[in-house]
């Protein structure tokens, strides 16, 4: 066995230099032999030569090859060349025709504290091969671009063996499965455990029975039903929206409890964190439900956009992604209200997907080069993926939409399809030039769409003049003019509308719409629903905007305008521009509250103040210099105020949304939970706790426990609540992960790097468990204040922990990195700092490439 060199300095993978695998791998065959230290892996990979002789480069990281064979003969070892990243036959130690390669590997799962690959977690086997973990169980052309039919076979003395497909036969000790459809590896799964199921079935459309079943830990299956329920009603939804009906006789999902991501989509055999599976009112909150099951039908929607159709290679990975996220928003605002859907959806986006755009580490929704791509699993990828079909939606209609749909399922099934298949179909099935339209996919950087307002009284004409411009973002100085879907109408002086929702089609950098025959000046309320992933800039008042917030008709819009009137006002009182919260804003929440009980779901969301980290952001993109100690106390200030001004209306609903009757995580019932503790959390600013501490004794669910721990720390009256939730709970792994979760969200901003410090020294401080880590690092960085706290002890705290999690997890540490993808945003002071910790991260010995590459990318 030869052994090249490898190169220490990561070489990026290019889009340009994609290149089709030499040859076809119809199927394989796996055994494997499950154990802790040393687990054997058996491949026969049935392949051929595409076009002529090639070399064959097959993928492998972490493997001890035991032996090979070709065409049933052992190779000679000095035949095929070895490095720690492949392995490679030449093209004349192989057959012109098709052959069979057997390899056997040796891996170690108890090792693998990465996550990625076969791997243990409390006990059980798991895998998770997305983007390239399957290299991690032995060698293989790990690409998505080529899909095989798989046959496994699993040897084991652990009760359940579950792997992709339908299963085949299973006697004491082993099981086989059968995969009768072509799938790249990274859809590969394997599951070994002592594990529990709930089972239910579903009948399809054509009137097949598929059996399901979702695999816990015993103890842990009265937790599923409402997971269950969710996968039911996804089945049912998808083919009813879709026309997308199940393909096999069993779905399995597996709940575990050590998991870098949210879920993994494996054909038949779903994989998710156990926090988006198990729920009940006592340790979920209302948005864990709302998750769940959005999760549960994200990844089952998988199996058509993703699985039977996968991507061509890792830049497309929103070919599955941004369509998978499109139609679980789809579903979610089928089943639940859609406005507030829409309005979650939209603040999710701009909290993480415009931050991530405005800062060093924006790319493209295709990126065109990756270090590694597990880095790429973005907001921009998969949310901002999402906006841009849900542009495409609105550009050709829903007809024309289901068209190109129905299209794109009948032309690429069972193929590996590119970004440019996807807009041919539209392109195809709607009679569209969709050239100017890509560059949703190619160019970085949030749209600034900027307009103002022309009335001519006495034409009666009213003119729109919009204009739009993208910053420049790295590598992309110079950006062309997007294609905008702009949703419109036009409101009387009354509150009538005039003008109908229209939609106006931006398409040059400046353009204008006209209205005529107006009898007087209409307030315009544009980008309806949010009809584009811009940044609207209007030159406009606090008072038009208390007028929009009191009558638009689009739920969104006059939620946007409240947002927007709030922004507006702690901006001012952020940098000293004003001296005390707009009387103008104070008062327009008096018709909301009265309002309220009509639809609580939606006053809730707009008495929710805008976060700090979106003030800061507003400043910074006005030009300023963002204080993160006077926005944290603008904001205080402001919530006073208006619970103040309210306080009687606020505490008032606070007891008419009471719920007496028994706990639904159903959107109504939550919607009014919403509301009731959306007042509680004004009212806490003067009541110094009181209802707080009643609700704390009282409440019988999560989501008011929660709601009523989070007021007590901010009053300073936790104590005895935390130590009672931590006694109370101090078995419940997903339930501990909220306990620290919430003092790090509300830590008093100076005390909050002491406070994360004291939390990770405690023995429950789990942090080799992604969900623990997350916990506490996640609620440090979303405490603005306290993580850019100008001493930089949060910034401190945060890196050495990142320095400790590389070695351990580089996935989590790369991800978790993020937190300091705002920091040129500040002043000198805090950038420096920043700088300073993260050219430490960089200069640690042995960085993994992950984290290698995102300290890089947001140094440079
Ligand atoms: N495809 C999954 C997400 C996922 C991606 C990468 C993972 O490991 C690196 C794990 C899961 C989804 O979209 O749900
Ligand atoms: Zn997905």
């Amino acid at each position: 066995m030869s052994d090249a060199p490898h190169s220490d300095v990561p070489q990026p993978t290019l889009l340009a230099d994609y290149r089709p695998y030499p040859f076809t791998l119809d199927h394989v065959s796996l055994t494997f032999r499950l154990a802790p230290k040393g687990t054997r892996v058996c491949a026969k990979l049935s392949l051929a030569p595409k076009d002529g002789p090639a070399d064959l480069v097959l993928d492998g990281e972490d493997l001890r090859l035991i032996s090979i064979a070709l065409d049933g003969t052992a190779l000679d070892p000095a035949t095929l060349t070895l490095t720690d990243r492949q392995l490679t036959l030449p093209a004349a130690a192989l057959p012109a025709g098709p052959f069979t390669l057997e390899t056997e590997v040796e891996i170690d799962p108890e090792a693998n504290t990465a996550l990625e690959g076969l791997y243990l977690s409390g006990g059980m086997f798991c895998t998770q091969c997305e983007a390239e973990g399957f290299r991690h169980i032995t060698y293989y052309p790990d690409r998505p671009d080529v899909m095989a039919r798989f046959d496994v076979r699993i040897e084991s003395d652990m009760p359940v063996l579950l792997s992709n497909g339908n299963p085949v036969a299973q006697g004491a000790g082993w099981a086989e499965w059968r995969d009768p459809w072509p799938k790249p590896a990274y859809l590969f799964a394997l599951v070994a455990g002592n594990l529990v199921a709930l089972r239910d079935d579903f009948i399809t459309a054509s009137g097949r029975t598929v059996d399901l079943a979702i695999w816990v830990r015993p103890g842990d299956e009265d937790r599923c039903a409402y997971a269950m329920d969710a996968l039911k009603r996804s089945m049912a939804w998808d083919e009813s929206t879709y026309g997308r009906e199940y393909d096999l006789d069993v779905f399995n999902i597996v709940a575990v409890d050590d998991f870098n991501m949210g879920a993994m989509e494996n054909k038949g055999l779903n994989i998710f964190n156990a926090k988006l599976v198990l729920a009940s009112p006592e340790t979920a909150t209302d948005t864990d439900y709302e998750r769940i099951e959005s999760v549960i039908a994200h990844e089952y929607f998988h199996n058509w956009t993703g699985n039977r159709i996968t991507c061509r290679d890792w830049f497309q990975l929103c070919l599955k992604e941004g369509l998978t996220v499109f139609r679980d928003q789809q579903f979610s605002a089928d089943e639940r209200s859609a406005a507030v859907r829409r309005i979650e959806d939209v603040l999710a986006l701009r909290a993480r997907q415009f931050r991530e755009d405005a800062g060093p580490l924006a790319h493209p929704v295709r990126p065109e080069s990756y270090v590694e791509i597990n880095n790429f699993y973005t907001a921009t990828v998969y949310e901002k993926g999402a906006e841009v079909i849900g542009m495409l939606r609105r550009l050709v209609g829903p007809e024309g939409y289901r068209r190109a749909l129905d299209l794109y399922f009948d032309r690429h099934d069972g193929q590996a399809a590119t970004i440019e298949d996807w807009l041919k179909v539209f392109e195809d099935a709607c009679d569209r030039d969709l050239t100017q339209f890509k560059r949703w996919y190619t160019e970085a950087g949030t749209p600034r769409l900027h307009v103002t307002e022309d009335w001519d009284a006495e034409a009666g004409r009213f003119t729109l003049e919009f204009t739009q411009e993208t910053a420049a973002t790295p590598g992309q100085p110079v950006k062309g003019a997007r294609v905008i879907p702009v949703e419109l109408g036009l409101l009387g002086p009354n509150g009538d509308e005039v003008q109908p929702s229209t939609l106006i089609e931006i398409t040059e950098p400046r353009q204008s719409a006209v209205f005529e025959g107006l009898s007087a000046r209409p307030v315009p309320s544009i980008l309806r629903g949010f009809s584009a992933p811009v940044i609207l800039e209007r030159e406009t008042t606090q008072a038009a905007r208390a007028f929009l917030f009191a009558h638009d008709t689009d739920p969104f819009n006059r939620w946007e305008a409240g947002r927007n009137l709030a922004r507006t006002a702690l901006m001012a009182l952020a940098r000293g521009a004003a001296t005390a919260p707009d009387p103008e804003l104070i008062a327009a929440y008096g018709p909301l509250l009265r309002d309220a009980e009509t639809d609580p779901a939606f006053a809730a969301l707009c008495l929710r103040l805008p976060g700090e980290d979106e003030i800061a952001a507003a400043l910074h993109g006005a030009g300023h210099t963002p204080d993160p100690a006077e926005i944290h106390a603008a904001r205080a200030r402001l919530a006073r105020a208006i619970a103040q001004a309210h306080e009687e209306a606020l505490a008032a609903l606070y007891i008419r949304m009471k719920d007496d009757g028994p706990y639904s995580p159903d959107a109504g019932p939550a919607g009014r939970r919403a509301l009731r503790l959306a007042c509680l959390g004004l009212l806490n600013r003067l009541d110094n706790g009181a209802r707080a501490q009643a609700l704390f004794a009282e409440a019988g669910n999560m989501t008011e426990s929660l709601s009523a721990l989070a007021c007590l720390i901010e009053t300073n009256k936790a104590a005895g609540a935390l130590a009672e939730f931590r006694d109370r709970w101090a078995g419940e792994r997903l339930v501990m992960d909220k306990w620290f979760l919430v003092q790090m969200l509300h830590a008093a901003p100076d005390r909050a790097a002491q406070e994360a410090a004291h939390l990770a020294a405690l023995p429950e401080f789990d942090w080799k468990n992604p969900n623990r880590f997350r916990s506490l690092m996640g609620g440090l960085s979303a405490n603005h204040a306290g993580f850019h706290h100008a001493s930089g002890a949060g910034y401190r705290f945060y890196a050495d922990w990142l320095i400790r999690m590389d070695a351990m997890n580089p996935q989590i540490t790369a991800r978790m990195s993020t937190a300091f993808e705002t920091w040129p945003r500040y002043d000198a002071g805090r950038q420096a700092l920043a700088r300073a910790e993260l050219q430490r991260i960089a200069a640690t010995e042995g960085l993994s490439r992950d984290t290698g590459e995102m300290v890089a990318r947001l140094l440079a």
